[in-house]
């Protein structure tokens, strides 16, 4: 049996984390059977989360835990996406995964005081208050040194905002009026992409990237049906002023 090891629920969305929504909705998606184990990033290894264990082996990578239970347990996407309908998905994982995830990072840990207490109090809120205290100073100068690495992190936030509004722009255009991001069947798009803007649009932090989404109709709509499909035990809750 699958085991996934992931932050603990919050907000009433799957996972805080991008990645570990990404993995179990993919879990989920595909039938296979799985437990889920509740930690933090430590614990992984590489230092990240999500990571599986199955077989006796421990994954970590989000991408590289799609891959290996693909080449397990059978490729859904093969069964209906084109190569070109493919590559098309592959680009469109890498703007979710490897930029407009890193402007959400921003609006979680660098924008607002207001933001930095949420994000605090949902990953370290278990620990004691002097533990938790310190280990959040501590991971917060990590992260912030993650996106000045990245590079958007050295760009103003009006810059940063834009960047993030063209990425939802694209996503919705893209998305148009499918029920799916590559037509009317789910692919593992959808398991990164769903990850991605549920966690922009369910989850409490207020943002200019956040305000523009949800002026998009069919992201909210694509965020309802994704999780009234794969995560029925959590009632889709509209979602919140983003200002
Ligand atoms: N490329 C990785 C990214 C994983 C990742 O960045 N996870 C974050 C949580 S969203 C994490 O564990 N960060 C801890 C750290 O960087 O110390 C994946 O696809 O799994």
């Amino acid at each position: 049996m699958i085991t996934h090891h992931q932050f603990a629920r919050t907000w009433g969305i799957p996972n805080l984390s991008v990645f570990c929504v990404k993995v179990e909705t993919y879990l989920r998606m595909n039938k296979l059977p799985h437990k889920i184990a509740e930690t933090l990033p430590l614990k992984g290894p590489r230092g990240k989360l999500p990571y599986i264990e199955d077989d006796g082996r421990k994954l970590s990578d989000s991408r590289l835990i799609l891959n290996y239970l693909r080449a397990t347990y059978g490729d859904s996407d093969q069964e209906f996406l084109s190569p070109e309908q493919k590559s098309i998905a592959t680009a469109y994982q890498r703007l979710l995964e490897e930029h407009l995830y890193w402007v959400d990072m921003i609006t979680r840990w660098n924008y607002t005081e207001e933001n930095w207490q949420i994000i605090k109090q949902a990953i370290f809120g278990g620990l004691p208050p002097i533990a938790r205290d310190l280990a959040a100073t501590i991971y917060r100068v990590k992260i912030k040194s993650q996106i000045k690495g990245h590079g958007i992190g050295r760009l103003t936030y009006e810059e940063i905002f834009e960047l993030g509004k063209e990425d939802i722009d694209s996503l919705a255009k893209f998305l148009g009026n499918k029920p799916y991001f590559m037509g009317k069947q789910p692919s593992t798009l959808d398991a990164s992409a769903y990850g991605v803007l549920v966690n922009i649009l369910g989850s409490p932090f207020k943002s200019p990237l956040k305000t523009h989404a949800l002026t998009k109709q069919n992201l909210i709509d694509y965020c309802e049906r994704v999780q009234t499909g794969y995560f029925p035990e959590l009632p889709w809750v509209a979602v919140k002023d983003g200002s």
